[in-house]
C-alpha cells in the first residue's frame, strides 16, 4: 500500500539546473576565478552528484588540485547566491508538480524530500513556490550533505526512508536523473521517472514508468497501481 512520495529537487519538483549554472558562474566571477561553465560543460559537469564535487571535478580537469582553493566555502558563496536568485520567484514548479503533491497531501499520504542538493536551496524552492517552510510541505527531508556518500548512492533515499519510518515497498520515488533512478532503485524503491533539459535521453532502465511530465501520470491512482 502506498504511504509516501519521496521527491527528488533538482531537475524534478522544478527546472533548477539553469539557476544552479548561474549562480555557480557569478560566484567563480566574484571570487575572481574567471570560470564560466557553459551549458555543455554543465551538462559534462553534471554527471558529478553535488556542487562541491562538481568544482572538485572540474579543478582536476583543469589539471589543478581541489586542495588549491577553499571548495566549501566557494560552494558556501555559491549557495547563497542561489539562494538570492531562487527567492526572485522567476521558476515555476515544473508540470503536475503542485497538483501531485495537493493531491497526495489530500490523501494524507506522507511527503518527503531526497536530493542532493544543500537543504538551504530546498528552503528557498518551498518558499518561493509555495509561500511555506519546506518542512511544512515535506515533514520529511534528506539533503546531501547529510550522507556520506551522494547519489547514485542510496544514502539519501535510505535516510528519507528511515525518518518516514517506512519500508522501501509502501514508498515510491520521483525523479529526473539516472543517477537518481540508479540511487533510489538502490535503495529498493520503485521509482518514476520524469526527464530534465539536463537529463533528457539519459538510461533510464529499471524505471518503473518514464512520462515527459507528472501530468501525464494519471493521478495518484495511477501510482498506486505501479507500487501493487
Ligand atoms: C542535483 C545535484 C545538485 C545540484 C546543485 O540534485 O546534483 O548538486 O546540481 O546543488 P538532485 P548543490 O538530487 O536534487 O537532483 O550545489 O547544492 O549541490
Ligand atoms: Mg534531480
Amino acid at each position: 500500500m502506498l504511504e509516501a512520495l519521496i521527491f527528488d529537487v533538482d531537475g524534478t519538483l522544478a527546472e533548477t539546473e539553469e539557476l544552479h549554472r548561474q549562480a555557480f558562474n557569478e560566484t567563480f566571477a566574484s571570487h575572481g576565478l574567471g570560470w564560466c561553465w557553459t551549458r555543455d560543460d554543465y551538462h559534462r559537469l553534471l554527471t558529478t552528484t553535488g556542487g562541491k564535487e562538481r568544482i572538485a571535478r572540474y579543478v582536476t580537469e583543469m589539471g589543478g588540485s581541489p586542495s588549491d582553493l577553499d571548495i566549501p566555502a566557494l560552494h558556501f558563496a555559491k549557495t547563497a547566491r542561489y539562494t538570492d536568485l531562487m527567492a526572485q520567484g522567476n521558476l515555476p514548479l515544473r508540470a503536475g508538480v503542485q497538483a501531485l503533491i495537493d493531491e497526495a497531501r489530500a490523501a494524507d499520504l506522507k511527503l518527503a524530500i531526497a536530493t542532493t542538493t544543500s537543504r538551504a536551496n530546498v528552503e528557498a524552492l518551498c518558499l518561493v513556490t509555495y509561500g511555506v517552510a519546506a518542512d511544512l510541505l515535506f515533514p520529511v527531508i534528506a539533503s546531501g550533505d547529510e550522507v556520506a556518500a551522494k547519489k547514485p548512492a542510496p544514502d539519501v533515499y535510505q535516510l528519507a526512508l528511515d525518518r518516514l519510518g517506512l519500508p522501501a515497498a509502501r514508498a515510491i520515488a520521483l525523479e529526473d536523473s539516472a543517477n537518481g533512478l540508479k540511487s533510489a532503485r538502490a535503495a529498493g524503491l520503485l521509482c518514476i521517472v520524469s526527464p530534465s533539459a539536463y537529463t533528457a535521453g539519459e538510461d533510464f532502465s529499471g524505471a518503473a514508468i518514464v512520462v515527459k511530465d507528472f501530468t501525464a501520470l494519471g493521478g495518484l491512482d495511477a501510482i498506486r497501481r505501479l507500487i501493487t
